[in-house]
């Protein structure tokens, strides 16, 4: 129902405020400047859309310096705390932001590639391509989502602990957490949302009790490292497709934090017994080659954090390897 894509609409989001530590807003420079976007037009012959320069939407973020300022400083933007979340008029003006900027890319049949920025930035993109696709002809069936990350981000408002908006997205995105009237995510419309029954997880091996519970009470497809080490990536991946059907247009969201801190060590919530990069790779091979793949996410890449010399390098060239295997590269 897709034919083979080779316009690519891309989105360059410099936003760090899902979460509490600096340095994720800085991810699609190092990418970008390790020779992604250029790799993807000359050995993947894509035709760049959208815009290729890094926006800051840091700038729409308040710190807690701020904040502290805004006591005494009424100019300063404040951003206080809604329902436990921080930052969240920041979080919800950028992400519709994203989701307008996304949408037009999907809208025009580009397949929309996204570089974060912290994982929070998903509610804008699963959400711009979401209504595209309703929107489109040559797309029969809604949205489905692969999520790939050793998180759930599937927590609500009232479930988590952190109140770092970058866990939980999936919660918004599918209507498990309820809008308030706090005006923080007010503008998400039915036309973005997803069902849970288009959504899989696949490399889960640190969630929450409460994020447990929504998983098991809607029912929803995981596959965790577990059953990665037991079936293998190639039995998950035809389950997880399976699951998925034809003719259903695919949206991947990967979280650099999925593999293994071995391969990506500058993330910001490094989880160890992780995906290898070849597992990592193969997924969204995987992905590509269903032809189905209309929108790729890569996010969590933080170039501040490293704790070994190289570190940096080596999760920028494993961020570099999942995008040109999720936009169809092939070594033979
Ligand atoms: N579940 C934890 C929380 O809600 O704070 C950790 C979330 C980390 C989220 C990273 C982006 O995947
Ligand atoms: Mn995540
Ligand atoms: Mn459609
Ligand atoms: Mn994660």
């Amino acid at each position: 129902f897709l034919s083979k894509p080779t316009e690519l609409g891309v989105t360059l989001v410099g936003f760090s405020g899902g979460q509490s530590r600096p340095g994720t807003d800085a991810g699609p420079e190092v990418l970008t400047q390790a020779g992604l976007l250029t790799q993807l037009e000359s050995d993947l012959g894509y035709t760049l859309h959208g815009d290729t320069h890094v926006r800051n939407f840091n700038a729409y973020q308040p710190t807690v310096t701020d904040r502290d300022n805004a006591l005494s400083n009424s100019s300063t933007i404040d951003d206080p705390d809604v329902r436990g979340m921080k930052n969240p008029r920041s979080v919800s003006a950028v992400t519709e932001q994203i989701s307008e900027l996304v949408y037009a890319q999907a809208r025009a049949g580009r397949l929309a590639l996204t570089l974060g920025g912290d994982h929070s930035i998903a509610i804008g993109t699963v959400s711009g391509i979401a209504r595209a696709i309703r929107e489109r002809a040559d797309t029969p069936n809604d949205l489905a989502l692969i999520w790939v990350d050793a998180h759930a981000d599937i927590n609500t408002p009232e479930t988590s602990d952190s109140g770092n908006i970058h866990g939980m997205p999936v919660s918004f995105l599918t209507g498990l957490a309820t809008s308030s009237t706090s005006g923080i995510f007010d503008w998400l419309q039915p036309h973005h949302k997803i069902s849970t029954t288009k959504l899989v997880y696949i490399a889960l091996r640190d969630v929450d009790a409460g994020e447990k519970r929504i998983l098991r009470e809607n029912n929803i497809r995981a596959y965790s490292m577990h059953d990665i080490d037991r079936h293998g990536i190639g039995a998950v991946m035809d389950a997880a497709l399976a699951y998925i059907g034809t003719n259903t247009p695919i949206h991947l969201s990967f979280d650099v934090d999925a593999l293994d801190p071995m391969w990506a060590p500058s993330t910001g919530t490094p989880v160890r017994g992780g995906l290898t990069l070849r597992e990592g790779d193969f997924i969204c091979e995987a992905v590509a080659e269903t032809g189905q793949c209309v929108g790729f996410d890569l996010v969590e890449v933080n170039p501040s954090l490293s704790q070994s010399e190289g570190g940096v390098g080596d999760t920028v060239r494993a961020g570099v390897s999942l995008v040109r295997c999720g936009l169809g590269d092939t070594l033979l």
